[in-house]
């Protein structure tokens, strides 16, 4: 098949989807177009044979910022008529689904539409008035729907009114990439001072400050290092709070990464408080090099992270408890120990890549069916 699939260009976790299921898709054989505003950092172009369109829109005195959803779906239009694209497989619903809609029309409905939503297109940008209805034709309109949780279809459900229809296809784990192939019985190496770590694009829905919260309690009974990865509109502010701590040298705010997977490995527990998650694919990752999760038990979490086996859940805000459970990992090796083997087992039995792409593949082929 002939797919064009458009994403975010970002760290965050619906870019590194995208690309991960082009790559997965271009190694069966597909001919894979990405269209993006720029290469997202997951795709390595050099490495793996797809195409790559940039997404440029034009400024003109009239507008008062850039038009990228047009400027999108006129690159769909273009890409599709110029390489015969029979999918456009669209990743976060704002503006990528609407753009992939029209484009479609622009192309004499030639090519179908499948769309992907990931957490924040429907649960709080989505849900915004600004965006609503457009983000509600997009579910009605596309000729596929796919959710990465149980979580995110109910929530559509129950936002938007729509979506009986959509799947569940989980995000997944690759096993092509250099982080994953540690041999089957590794587990994290313990260090003489552990290191938490957090990965994130700082956004208030994640709560850093709570990492910190949480940390700043560990570290009054178990010597650790705080790792933080990322950054986005919480990190000035955060690393202000951090820098008036007795301990602030033992926190490491070190940006946006490419190889996240190097810290991950090195790390005894990733803590992530978020508001709302709808997957977490940062908190699989982490699992998939043996890194147990403390988390909150929210959104589609749980459905990954099992509590008291993987990792430990706890109420949004909870941070004592978070605390107690992060110390417990740090303090008690042989748990720590175990969580670490069954984390990495449950990402790699359950959250594999090859039924994804399988599901992914078997989409494309049931639309593609109906004429
Ligand atoms: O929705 C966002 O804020 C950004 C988005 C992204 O592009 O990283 O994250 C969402 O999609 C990820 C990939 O499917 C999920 O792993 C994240 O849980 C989800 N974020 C939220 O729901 C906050």
């Amino acid at each position: 098949m002939r797919i064009g699939i458009s994403c975010y260009s970002t760290f965050g976790g619906s870019g590194s989807v995208a690309s991960e299921i082009g790559i997965g898709l271009s190694n069966r054989g597909h001919e894979v177009h990405i269209l993006s505003s720029a290469i997202p950092p997951r795709l390595n172009i050099h490495r793996n044979e797809v195409y790559f369109h940039e997404v440029t829109p034009s400024p003109y005195p009239l507008f008062e910022s850039p038009l990228y959803g047009d400027a999108l779906a006129s690159k769909m239009a273009d890409i599709t008529q110029k390489y015969n694209l029979d999918i456009i497989h669209a990743h976060y619903a704002i503006p990528h689904a609407s753009s992939a809609l029209l484009a479609k029309m622009a192309c004499d409905n030639k090519v179908k539409v499948v769309t992907t939503l990931h957490g924040t297109d429907i649960t709080i940008v989505g849900a915004d008035p600004s965006y609503f209805p457009m983000v509600r034709l997009a579910i009605k309109q596309s000729d596929a729907v796919t959710a990465v949780s149980r979580f995110l279809k109910n929530q559509t459900i129950e936002t938007f009114g729509v979506g009986d229809q959509i799947e569940v296809i989980s995000n997944f784990v690759c096993s092509h990439d250099l982080i994953y192939t540690q041999p089957e019985n590794q587990t994290t190496p313990l260090h003489e001072v552990p290191s938490l770590i957090h990965v994130s694009n700082f956004r208030p829905v994640k709560r850093v400050l709570d990492v910190v919260k949480i940390y700043e309690k560990v570290r009054m009974t178990s010597p650790c290092n705080l790792i933080l990865i990322g950054d986005g509109p919480d990190r000035s502010e955060i690393e202000t709070y951090c820098r008036k701590l007795p301990f602030w040298n033992d926190i490491h705010f070190l940006g946006k990464q490419n190889q996240v997977e190097n810290y991950l490995a090195k790390s005894s527990v990733f803590i992530l408080p978020s508001e709302t998650e709808s997957f977490g694919l940062s908190a699989l990752e982490a699992m998939s090099l043996g890194v147990p999760v403390v988390a909150t038990a929210i959104g589609g979490l749980p459905e990954l992270i099992r509590d008291k086996i993987d990792g430990f859940l706890h109420p949004l805000g909870d941070i004592d408890s978070m605390a107690r459970s992060v110390s417990s990992l740090l303090e008690d090796k042989v748990l720590r120990s175990q969580m670490s083997v069954s984390s990495k087992k449950r990402a790699f039995d359950s959250f594999g890549e090859k039924h994804v792409i399988d599901a992914y593949e078997a989409i494309y082929q049931r639309v593609l069916s109906h004429k």
